[in-house]
């Protein structure tokens, strides 16, 4: 695994911080978790039950993520000229599937719940770019299976390069939570475990997440506002 020693500020970033540009997000009034059941839809065991109604549910959100208005919002931008200023020096670990703040200029980025613009071969395990519906049933580009499943994280998967994560959360000074509820683990415990290592926790968020009392601060308002005011403060700190 590559170390990188100088990641001093870790930022976990989750839906909220995309609904502003037009994306739903899960468990607010209307969200997704509203709209469709979870085991109808996030789980290996209702992709083997009905793959057709997952990959169906996959396809509507990235024709929806690749709508010429959904583009990264005012808070992508600011996280993306914080890594400009500090190199090497902030890590953002996003639980979303966009790929908004990719396309606002994020280098050292991890995409812990997967990426809806890549499909996964589920013979092979090679992971492909992916901008088509799934449905119906394509063939694998590498090794011509038909089997290519969404690279996203479903309840009861491990998510992504969570040694890489642990190890930057082992290490950091400065945790920022942005746009997320707290609801789901291992995500959730990041705070935990920064604080165990001394880091100073800020929550930026619309309303008091579920672990809001593990923050040193909290800045409540819509992201557009706080995090662009989050980052100048802490380039102005410097
Ligand atoms: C704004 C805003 C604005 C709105 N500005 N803010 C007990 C302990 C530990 C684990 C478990 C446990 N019980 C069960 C588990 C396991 C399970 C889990 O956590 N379940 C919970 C429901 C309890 N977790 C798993 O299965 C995970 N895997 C796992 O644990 O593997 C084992 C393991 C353990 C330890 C270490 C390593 C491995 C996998 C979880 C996969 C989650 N997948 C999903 C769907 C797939 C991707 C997709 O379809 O997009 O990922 S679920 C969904 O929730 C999605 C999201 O990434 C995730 C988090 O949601 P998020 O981002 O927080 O969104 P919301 O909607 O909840 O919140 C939005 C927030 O924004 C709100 O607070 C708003 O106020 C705010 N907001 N507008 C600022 N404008």
């Amino acid at each position: 695994m590559t170390m990188h020693p100088s990641e001093r500020i870790v930022i976990l970033t989750g839906a909220g911080i995309s609904k502003e540009s037009g994306l739903d997000t899960f468990r607010c009034a209307g969200g997704l978790w509203s709209q469709v059941r979870i085991e109808d839809v996030a789980t290996p065991e209702a992709f083997a039950r009905d793959p057709g109604r997952v990959q169906s549910f996959y396809d509507a959100r990235r024709r929806g993520l690749l709508e010429q208005a959904v583009r990264p919002n005012a808070a992508h931008e600011a996280l993306a000229e914080l890594e400009r200023r500090l190199p090497g020096e902030v890590l953002v670990v996003t639980q979303n599937i966009d790929d908004l703040h990719d396309r606002a200029g994020q280098g050292n980025l991890v995409h812990m719940h997967g990426e809806l613009l890549k499909a996964r071969c589920t013979r092979c395990e090679a992971v492909v770019p992916r901008r088509d519906d799934l449905a119906p049933d394509p063939r694998c580009p590498a090794c011509g299976a038909q089997g290519l499943r969404p690279h996203v994280v479903w309840f009861g998967e491990m998510p992504l390069e969570m040694e890489r994560i642990y190890a930057a959360l082992a290490g950091c000074e400065l945790f920022v939570s942005i746009g997320t509820s707290g609801n789901v683990y291992p995500a959730a415990g990041f705070v935990r475990e920064a604080r165990a290592a001394g880091a100073r926790t800020v929550e930026l968020n619309l309303e008091p997440s579920e672990g809001a009392s593990l923050f040193d601060e909290a800045v409540y308002g819509p992201a557009t506002r706080t995090v662009p005011d989050f980052v100048a403060r802490l380039i102005a700190g410097r």
